[in-house]
């Protein structure tokens, strides 16, 4: 790795799209439904105990938060979906970001790709499965990091992921790798994963 990722701070915290950063530095973008577990593994691959807000109430924040590793890329924390008690302004909110970030210039040109957060234990949800179609359609690349699996003795962690595997929202041969920020499980291939969709 040519990048130090331990230097890294947030750098800009987006309630629109017209306040993302306005450099042509890449990003990696973190999708996932709230309370997926986004914060925790943002704080585990940056090896940071509390960079990213973990919360207790889910889906509180409808912002995009810009990571400034080492000055080469962005890590993108996106507002998590699926959250049912959200206000109508904060889905127009949502939608506003999350458009603006995926589909808009200059943002969309500048995206290596995303790290799509599914909950291993729940499997792919409608929302998840909007998500990816919605990436696939975009053309992003991206690989599935199956949060909390410390939940999931051997067989059932076998079981489910192979379920998601053969999910039809996936497109075939999508990298899934188990993750678990409580047990560390997964970070080095985390790191390994968004190293690679940078330099692709
Ligand atoms: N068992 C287990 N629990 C986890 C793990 N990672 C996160 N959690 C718990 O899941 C809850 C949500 O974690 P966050 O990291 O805040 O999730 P998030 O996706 O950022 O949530 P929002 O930003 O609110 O949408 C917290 O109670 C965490 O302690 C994990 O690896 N294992
Ligand atoms: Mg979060």
């Amino acid at each position: 790795m040519d990048f130090n990722i331990q230097n890294t701070r947030l750098e800009i915290t987006a309630g629109e799209p017209s306040q993302f950063p306005k450099n042509s530095l890449p990003r990696v973008a973190f999708t996932g439904r709230s309370n997926v577990g986004k914060s925790s593994l943002i704080n585990t691959v940056l090896s940071r105990k509390s960079l990213a807000r973990v919360s207790s109430t889910p889906g509180k924040t409808v912002t995009v938060n810009f990571y400034n590793v080492d000055n080469s890329f962005y890590l993108v924390d996106l507002p998590g979906y699926g959250y049912a008690k959200r206000a109508p302004d904060d889905i127009r909110k949502w939608s506003a970001l999350t458009d603006g970030f995926f589909t808009k210039e200059p943002s969309a040109s500048l995206i290596s790709g995303v790290v799509a957060l599914v909950d291993l234990k729940v499997g792919i949800t409608k929302d998840d499965a909007m998500m990816l179609n919605y990436l696939n359609e975009c053309g992003i690349k991206y690989f599935i990091a199956a949060t909390k699996c410390d939940k999931l003795n051997k067989t059932e962690m076998q079981k489910n992921l192979t379920t998601m595997q053969n999910s039809p929202s996936l497109n075939s041969g999508t990298e899934i790798i188990p993750f678990s920020s409580l047990k560390g499980v997964g970070k080095n291939e985390v790191i390994s994963a968004i190293n690679r969709m940078i330099k692709e």
